[in-house]
């Protein structure tokens, strides 16, 4: 079966206009790719040599390979530059949340890459929606989100992917509108209470759903692949967010600005062919 990578680069044509979009593979852990890459990390390094080498797991065996790509970014920024003219860029990363939370090397080639390149990039998370049938998963997909925005520093956006899926992992405790909107975590943190289990947690949970309160950043979206409009909505906010809807906009900043605050839709459509004055792409992480 297709990744979500790979679908969404096959429907974003037909949508929103057509593009040049290439997708760069980083993810050392996609063996068998299901979809065509421009670049594929797996020309610079593969993981089953490093485990084997180096008698590494696949975790630490993923560390390395990021390790390895940021020691050689001269090889990516090399079979990026035919590319940066005219395409709009999609890199899949691995999914592996301690290379998003706690490590600094996937960090550093995205920013070597914005730097170097001049690159204009969005984050899009995508986290599986059924975590929000379980409230402490919810609560932990919440942190693992916070904690990826802060490190990353980039344009965001958080997706709730396979939201078709969710009614198969039973009924929500709330309308899926809580879930997106992350609005007020204390009737979470009640519901949670009910739970013996959970129970003893409350002091914990309470401060956990404080510092997300506090922060006031994460909300996400919703995704699902096989529902057109659902990806159209998507790829017009990450548009949004990296300046590729701006790209051929030629106002003043006042104008600009409204554009910035109006409903995603604005417009849209009077850009069908939006050129790529500069560069922008989308930085898939799942
Ligand atoms: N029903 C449904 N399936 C989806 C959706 N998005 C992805 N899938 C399927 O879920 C499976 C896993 O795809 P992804 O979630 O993209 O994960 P992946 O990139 O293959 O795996 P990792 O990178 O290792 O996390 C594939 O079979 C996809 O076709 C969705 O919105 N709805
Ligand atoms: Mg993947």
């Amino acid at each position: 079966m297709p990744t979500t990578v790979f679908l969404i680069n096959k429907v974003m044509c037909p949508i929103v206009g057509c593009r040049k979009v290439s997708v760069i593979n980083l993810d050392p852990a996609n063996d068998a790719l299901p979809y065509e890459c421009a670049i594929n990390i797996e020309d610079l390094i593969k993981l089953s040599d490093v485990m084997s080498e180096h008698s590494l797991g696949p975790n630490g065996g993923l560390v390395y390979c990021m390790d390895y790509l940021e020691k050689n970014i001269d090889w990516l920024e090399e079979k990026l530059k035919p590319l940066i003219e005219d395409h709009y860029l999609l890199f899949d990363f691995p999914g592996q949340v301690e290379l998003f939370t706690l490590h600094t090397n996937a960090r550093n080639i995205i920013n070597k890459l914005i730097k170097k390149l001049n690159l204009r990039l969005t984050a899009m998370h995508l986290v599986d929606a059924h975590l929000c049938c379980d409230p402490g998963k919810y609560v932990s997909a919440l942190l693992l989100s916070l904690s990826t925005m802060l490190h990353l520093e980039l344009p965001h956006i958080n997706v709730l992917s396979k939201i078709d899926l969710i009614e198969n992992y039973g009924n929500l405790a709330f309308n899926l509108d809580f879930y997106t909107d992350v609005q007020d975590l204390s009737y979470l943190q009640h519901h949670l209470d009910q739970d013996p289990r959970s129970a003893k947690y409350r002091k914990l949970t309470k401060e956990l759903c404080d510092v997300i309160d506090d922060f006031g950043l994460v909300n996400f979206s919703t995704l699902d692949i096989q529902d057109k409009e659902s990806v159209g909505n998507l790829v017009k906010l990450i548009d949004k967010s990296n300046g590729y809807i701006f790209s051929t906009i030629d106002s003043s900043a006042v104008e600009f600005s409204k554009i910035a605050a109006a409903p995603l839709d604005w417009d849209y459509y009077r850009y069908p062919l939006l050129p790529l004055l500069y560069m922008a792409g989308l930085i898939a992480i799942q």
